[in-house]
């Protein structure tokens, strides 16, 4: 029986055959060594790189530690009083929400168990809001510890400046990259969640709130930022007789908007249309003095100092 193996010679065979053999031989070989050329690196990128790329800077170096360590911190030293807390489940609770999980399709829910296991009570009339004076308004309760924003409850502490994001094919965090909510999408991990505990916290709230606004910019009350959009519509008026502003504006800086302003008039507004009284003053007393000790020299300070 004649040979078929590829480079074997059988005697019945004519030597041209050996050649047509040799050359599919040599195709199929130089196919493969192509098909491998080209895998190989197309793998390593693959492996090196799994991970959707967004615009938006990518999780936080060391997130899961750093929120196991803010809920030790919060439960044990700052606020003792809120009683045991399991930091463990909470932090898994917190990863769950948005890990193997598309990051521009995250909702509400996914952070419910979350937020069950962070519930806090906030007393009435303690409630700070501050929108575009993040700063100032936590120099204020820093001092004036009775009072309460959100990154003073525990889930605002744990979660406030660090970003997170996961993705569908892996089980990690990315950090590499996440979405930007304004340039990639607005259903975002990290958007849904403040949107999510914004929410609760004005839901929470009870008998006169404050909320911190900056004059020293044009639109002092921005209809799209969160407390525009999302903690203005969750105060229950049941609860919430008053909404006072106080309206800061920079010491030596430009006075852009004051309580008289169109953008304040339009908060006063959706307010009486939600039945919840306002009242609003510029440069309240307590904060502008925290505003001259951080920067005495202007001459609006001279009263203080
Ligand atoms: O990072 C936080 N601690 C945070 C983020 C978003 C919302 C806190 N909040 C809560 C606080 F409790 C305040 O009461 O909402 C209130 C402040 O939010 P704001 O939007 O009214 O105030 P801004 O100064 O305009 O924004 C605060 C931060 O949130 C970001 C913004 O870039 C800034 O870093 N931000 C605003 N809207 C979105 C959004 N849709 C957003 N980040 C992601 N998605």
């Amino acid at each position: 029986m004649a040979n078929h193996r590829c480079g074997s010679v059988s005697e019945e065979e004519p030597c041209c055959d050996i050649s047509k053999k040799t050359k599919i031989c040599l195709c199929v070989f130089f196919g493969l060594l192509v098909a491998v050329i080209i895998a190989v690196p197309v793998g390593i990128l693959m492996w090196r790189h799994p991970l959707q790329e967004w615009k938006g800077k990518g999780t936080t170096a060391h997130f899961y530690e750093i929120l196991l360590g803010r809920c030790y911190t919060y439960t044990q030293i700052v606020r003792p009083e809120l009683g045991h807390k399991d930091c463990q489940k909470i932090g898994k609770a917190f990863t769950t929400a948005f890990l193997s999980k598309d990051p521009c399709s995250s909702t509400e829910q996914d952070y419910q168990p979350l937020l069950e296991l962070t519930a806090q009570t906030v007393p009435c009339n303690k409630t700070l809001f501050w929108s575009k004076s993040s700063q100032l308004a936590h120099d204020y309760t820093r001092v004036q510890g009775d009072l309460f924003t959100l990154e003073d409850t525990l889930l605002g502490y744990m979660a406030d400046g660090l970003k997170w994001c996961g993705d569908p094919r892996s089980s990690e965090m990315n950090y590499q990259s996440c979405p930007d909510w304004r340039e990639d999408c607005s259903n975002n991990s990290f958007s849904v969640f403040w949107n999510a505990v914004s929410k609760r916290f004005a839901e929470d709230a009870c008998g006169v709130v404050h909320v911190v606004l900056n004059g020293s910019i044009s639109n002092t009350f921005d209809e799209r930022s969160t407390f525009g959009r999302v903690e203005v519509f969750n105060l229950r008026p049941e609860k919430v007789h008053q909404l006072q502003a106080w309206v800061m504006h920079d010491v030596g800086g430009v006075h852009s908007d004051s309580c008289s302003s169109s953008s304040v008039n339009n908060l006063k507004r959706i307010l009486k249309e939600r039945s919840i009284a306002f009242s609003c003053q510029n440069n309240y007393g307590p904060i502008r003095l925290l505003q001259c000790v951080k920067n005495p020299e202007p001459s609006s300070c001279r009263f203080y100092v």
